[in-house]
C-alpha cells in the first residue's frame, strides 16, 4: 500500500455543477438515480434510504428527511437547529485511480447568504489532512442552492487514496436561518465512462393536430449504464424521463397544437452525466379534418375505429 504522500498529485477539478434554481422547469422532479447492480464503476452510492446515518458515515445534527428531498426522499437533512453542522462519508479506496468524481444533489434555503458557510472538503487517506476543495468563496454572499454538483477529482499516478472520505460541513451565525439537504452522493470513475449511443426513435412520421401520438425511445450505453432520455418536441416544449436501463424502451405521448413539420430532437444521458448525440425524427401535422361529429366523444373506441375508417376512405 502507498503511502507516499510527497509527490502525491491530488485535486485539483473542473465544477460542472448545474444550478437548478434557474432551470426548474427543465428538471424533472421524478428523475432517479438508479443505483447500478452490474458491472458498475462506482465506489460509493448513496441515497439515504435505509438507517440513518448509514454505515460508516458520521455527523453531528443532520438527520434523515421525507420531505424536500431532491431528487427522492428520503435524504440526509440539516434542519438549522445549531449553527455549525457537518456529515461525513464512509471511506472508499480509491487507490487504484487516478482520477475520481464527486457527485451529488444539495437543496436547501438559509436567510443570510452573507452569513453562510458551506465548505466541501475531502481527505485522501487516514493520515492525510481534510483538504478544501469547495468551488465557491465562502461566505457564499448570495443563494447558491440547489444544485447536483460534480466534480472532477485528479489523484495523480501514485496515488494513496486507499481510504478517501468526503465531508459537508455549514457554518451559519444566525444558526436556525439555514437548512441543507443532500442526496444521492456518487463517488465514481469517470475515465472509463463512454456517452451512450444516440436513441433510436420510432412511431408515425405523420401524426394529426390535437391527437396524441406516441414515440418509443432505445439508446444503449457501451458500459451498460442507466440512461435517462431529453426530447425536444420541437413545439418548445422538453421532456426529461427518470433513469432507466440501458436498451429497455420507453413510450412517450405527445400532442401537437399546430400544423406543420416538426422534428423531434432526442438525446440520451448516462447515470454519469455523459450525452449521446441527438437523433433527429421528422414528423408531418396535416390540418385536421374539421368535422364536427369527430369531436364529439363518447363512443369510445368504435367511434374512433370509425372515424379512422372514414379518414381512410376519404383520402
Ligand atoms: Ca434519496
Ligand atoms: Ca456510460
Amino acid at each position: 500500500m502507498k503511502r507516499k504522500i510527497v509527490g502525491l498529485f491530488f485535486c485539483m477539478m473542473l465544477i460542472t455543477g448545474m444550478n437548478f434554481a434557474s432551470s426548474t422547469n427543465s428538471f424533472n422532479e421524478k428523475n432517479t438515480i438508479t443505483k447500478k447492480t452490474h458491472s458498475q464503476d462506482y465506489l460509493l452510492y448513496e441515497n439515504f434510504s435505509g438507517t440513518f446515518p448509514p454505515e460508516g458515515w458520521s455527523t453531528d445534527w443532520w438527520t434523515q428527511c421525507n420531505g424536500s428531498c431532491r431528487p427522492e426522499s428520503p435524504c440526509a437533512c440539516f434542519l438549522g437547529d445549531h449553527s455549525n453542522s457537518y456529515i461525513t462519508s464512509k471511506t472508499v479506496d480509491a487507490s487504484n485511480y487516478g482520477k475520481i468524481n464527486l457527485r451529488f444533489f444539495l437543496d436547501g434555503s438559509y436567510s443570510y447568504p452573507q452569513y453562510t458557510y458551506i465548505w466541501i472538503k475531502i481527505k485522501i487517506n487516514e493520515t492525510s489532512q481534510w483538504k478544501d476543495i469547495t468551488p465557491w468563496d465562502n461566505p457564499i454572499s448570495e443563494h447558491l442552492l440547489p444544485f447536483l454538483l460534480d466534480i472532477d477529482i485528479v489523484l495523480g499516478p501514485d496515488n494513496s487514496a486507499d481510504a478517501f472520505q468526503f465531508n459537508l460541513s455549514s457554518y451559519e451565525v444566525y444558526g436556525s436561518n439555514i437548512k441543507l439537504y443532500l442526496d444521492d452522493v456518487l463517488i465514481y470513475n469517470s475515465h472509463s465512462n463512454n456517452p451512450p449511443n444516440p436513441p433510436i426513435i420510432e412511431g408515425s412520421s405523420k401524426g394529426k393536430i390535437g391527437v396524441e401520438h406516441e414515440y418509443t425511445f432505445n439508446a444503449t450505453d457501451p458500459d451498460d449504464d442507466p440512461v435517462m432520455y431529453i426530447i425536444e418536441w420541437a413545439d418548445n416544449n422538453t421532456e426529461w424521463t427518470e433513469y432507466i436501463e440501458s436498451g429497455e424502451e420507453i413510450i412517450l405521448k405527445h400532442t401537437w397544437s399546430d400544423e406543420g413539420v416538426y422534428t423531434i430532437k432526442a438525446k440520451a444521458k448516462d447515470l454519469y452525466n455523459e450525452e449521446s448525440d441527438w437523433t433527429y425524427f421528422e414528423v408531418t401535422m396535416p390540418k385536421s379534418y374539421n368535422n364536427p361529429l369527430w369531436g364529439y366523444r363518447g363512443f369510445g373506441d368504435r367511434f374512433s375505429l370509425l372515424q379512422r375508417l372514414i379518414e381512410v376512405l376519404i383520402r
